[in-house]
């Protein structure tokens, strides 16, 4: 796959704010601060595309973005964010559900997770979430570069424990300062769009 014009076409809330051309999603989902949109401008080669910020929870709306009218890459907001209200966190959790559960466009989900932590119980419940919805999650383990060797070869483990699934996972270890990752990435997503195509 190469990526040629990429744009953030839609940004919204609900179904009637979200693109309507039919095109498959691929939607990234992780907590706050775990490196997603870092990692959209990484895979998308876009410097400031998708607005990084070290202050977590600035992101609040679905974001899609149209990779060469082939796919979108669709930017869910982070979870697991404290400071904000009870209304917030239930209209957040509808947000998120109805998207996860309904959208029908939606073909794939890929999970982020920190390298450096276990995974949160907010990460696990979002995999099984995901589960639930039909969807095996491809996991990317964010910030390698920040492990040395040691650490690294434990990422999986951790991962696969926290986990706790038989199924055995694809874990792509990414990090958007080596550009690790990137090229595995993109050939995992392309083959999946390219499978549901012919169907
Ligand atoms: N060292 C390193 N830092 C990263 C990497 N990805 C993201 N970060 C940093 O992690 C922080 C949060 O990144 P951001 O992309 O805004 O996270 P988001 O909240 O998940 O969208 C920022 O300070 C980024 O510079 C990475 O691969 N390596
Ligand atoms: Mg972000």
């Amino acid at each position: 796959m190469n990526i040629n014009n990429v744009n953030l076409e839609k940004v919204g809330v609900d179904f009637s704010q979200y693109p309507d051309t039919g095109l498959p999603e691929v939607a990234l989902l992780g907590r706050s601060n775990v490196g997603k949109s870092s990692l959209i401008n990484n895979f998308l080669n876009r410097k400031k595309l998708a607005r990084t910020s070290a202050n977590p929870g600035k992101t609040r709306t679905i974001n899609f973005y149209n990779v060469d009218d082939k796919m979108y890459l669709v930017d869910l907001p982070g979870y697991g964010y404290a400071k904000t209200s009870k209304d917030n966190r239930a209209a957040f959790k509808k947000m998120m559900d109805d998207y996860i559960f309904q959208r029908e466009t939606l073909a794939m989900a890929i999970l982020l997770i920190d390298s450096r932590h276990k995974p949160t119980s907010l990460d696990v419940e979002m995999f099984n979430t995901l589960m639930k919805a039909g969807m095996v999650p491809l996991i990317v383990a964010t910030k390698t570069d920040k492990l040395n060797r040691a650490e690294k070869a434990k990422v999986n483990k951790r991962i696969m424990k926290a986990i706790d699934t038989d199924l055995s996972l694809r874990i792509i270890h990414y990090s958007v300062s080596t550009n690790a990752g990137r090229d595995e990435l993109i050939s995992e997503i392309s083959e999946y769009i390219a499978a549901i195509s012919e169907d």
